[in-house]
């Protein structure tokens, strides 16, 4: 008879053979390894250096992150870090956290005030087989630390190394900071307009690449898309529609304040666009008196510009001017403000000298800098006002001759509404077709040649005639932000084309659990796997 106790002891057994069996058959399966090389890691935008140590920090459930506590933003940016991980690779990794759960790894956010990192958005990354050490000096270095970090961590976890799902973070050092301050993308919710929503996924996603500016385009011809309280027909009239006649649309001064919180959240400043004297089609339909011509406009669906001006004669239109400055900067954080002056071709030369000089003044009353594209510069402005360089070569050395800092976005290579090529499914081409390759081999810091010290930084704008929806900006925006990312924030050492390609070929997996409907461009050999292993047993 079969004793209880031996029949137990089969099934153990029985179950131990099985376990057995069933390692000897994954063992026969080809194994797939980590690269755990961090040089081999596509590190997007390319850090300034990156030294590997051919291990790595075994990221899974017994990890923890702690954070300085005493310096303000660090313990947020690692609760940034953690819910990011858990989005990525569903783990709940402790923030500062007395836990009763083993702890066996951690991920330290430090405040440090080492010399080295004295940039503000400079930060090291020290990757053990036990730690992580994040030193920045501000928390948003800390901030753009833990962007590559995010890069650093496997979409899959390794699942043969040990019992527990684990998530091979390659060992060794990474020390890095921006080439340039300004690293930023324009959105126009103008011609079309763009939800909260689509605007928070646009800055999330920018944010992961490390761009810290999101200018936005709010009025046009076309629609005025923030709300003005002491001018309430703005939005009401102005806002109603948009290019192709769709309703158009507008933010709440809440909804804004919604968006800047977002972005400051990620360390984005938002610039705050009103584009005028031209481009003020939709103003002056809501209040006929701006344009000064008796004649009262009507809205405007078309794409047409240069139709359209402020009487820039008028007191009256400068005590609207300020309301406006006013309650946008009241709920503006960032130190800029954009007054657009592009493209006023119906507006007299002396004219739109007057009326910039003077909008200048209106601007910094309100404390802020003004920013205007390129144009601006034959006015008689300050030098602490910024040149958006857009187009003219000739305005832009006006303006480094006042002594005016630049923003480099020229048309021909870091303009996202360009179409890739003819067969695109959106996008304009009056600049230049701009395919992946030709949107990153140029150098912001030799373009036309101006000088260095004047370089604010690189933005690209997105003009939106064509595109109406998240999934259409998509495909503008990406991959060619990315480029424009690395391009300002990498030093010119460490871009190029070869070695970015296939860093942005890597992008994928990334892009796709964002669900970002980016532009499958056939110059890049897109990776669809969900990590890149080496394997043991080669093909
Ligand atoms: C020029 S760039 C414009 C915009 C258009 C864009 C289309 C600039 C300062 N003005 O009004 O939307 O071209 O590419």
């Amino acid at each position: 008879m079969m004793t209880k106790t031996f029949l137990t002891k089969s099934i153990f057994f029985l179950a131990l053979a099985m376990v057995v069996i069933a390692c000897q058959k994954k063992q026969k399966k080809r194994i797939p390894m980590p690269t755990t090389d961090l040089s081999k890691v596509s590190l997007m935008p390319k850090p300034v250096k990156t030294v590997p140590t051919h291990s790595a920090f075994a990221l899974d459930q017994f990890t923890a992150i702690y954070t300085s506590k005493s310096s303000t933003g660090f313990e947020e940016v690692g609760k940034f870090l953690s819910k990011k991980l858990k989005s990525k690779i569903n783990l709940d990794i402790p923030v500062n956290e007395e836990t009763s759960n083993i702890v066996e790894r951690i991920i330290y956010i430090n405040q440090s005030d080492s010399i080295e990192l004295g940039a503000t958005e400079a930060y090291q990354l020290y990757i053990n087989q036990d730690s992580i050490i994040l030193n920045a000096n501000t928390a948003e270095g800390a901030f753009r630390g833990i962007q590559t970090l995010r890069q650093l961590v496997p979409e899959t976890s390794n699942d043969t190394l040990a019992e527990q799902a684990i998530w091979p973070v390659p060992s060794g050092k990474i020390v890095d900071n921006p080439n340039f301050a300004y690293r930023g993308s324009m959105l126009d919710v103008a011609r079309h307009f763009f939800n909260v929503e689509d605007v928070k996924k646009y800055i999330d996603l920018l944010s992961y690449y490390k761009i810290n500016v999101l200018h936005l385009h709010l009025s046009d011809d076309q629609g005025w898309r923030i709300e003005i309280k002491s001018w309430p027909k703005l939005t009401e009239v102005g806002g109603s529609t948009e290019v192709g006649g769709e309703a158009g649309g507008y933010y709440t001064q809440e909804d804004y304040k919604e968006i800047v919180q977002y972005a400051a959240e990620r360390y984005m400043t938002i610039i705050p666009e009103i584009d005028m004297p031209g481009h003020t089609n939709a103003a002056s339909v809501s209040y006929p008196f701006l344009n000064g011509n008796g004649k009262t406009p009507k809205l405007y669906e078309g794409t047409h510009v240069g139709f359209s001006t402020f009487d820039t004669r008028k007191d009256t239109v400068y005590s609207f001017i300020d309301d406006v400055v006013r309650e946008i900067s009241e709920i503006t954080p960032g130190p800029y403000f954009h007054i657009g002056g592009d493209e006023s071709h119906v507006t007299k030369k002396k004219d739109y000298i007057y009326f910039v000089n003077r909008v200048e003044k209106i601007v910094q009353k309100h404390g802020k800098r003004m920013i205007g594209w390129d144009e601006v510069a034959i006015a008689d402005i300050d030098s602490t006002s910024i040149s958006h360089w857009w187009s003219s070569e000739e305005n832009a050395k006006k303006a480094i001759e006042k002594g005016m800092q630049i923003i480099v976005s020229p048309a021909k290579k870091a303009y996202l509404d360009m179409s890739y090529d003819t067969l695109s499914k959106h996008g304009l081409h009056w600049a230049a077709y701009i395919p992946v390759d030709t949107a990153y081999v140029w150098s912001p810091e030799e373009y036309g040649g101006m000088p260095l010290e004047n370089i604010l930084g690189v933005e690209a704008p997105l003009w939106s005639e064509t595109i109406s929806n998240i999934d259409e900006l998509e495909y503008l925006a990406f991959p060619r932000v990315i480029g424009y990312s690395e391009l300002s924030w990498s030093i010119p050492e460490n871009r190029d084309w070869e070695d970015y390609k296939i860093r942005l070929a890597d992008q994928a997996p990334f892009l796709d659990r964002m669900n970002v409907k980016y532009y499958p461009s056939p110059l890049i050999d897109w990776k669809k796997s969900k990590y890149s292993y080496e394997t043991i047993e080669k093909d």
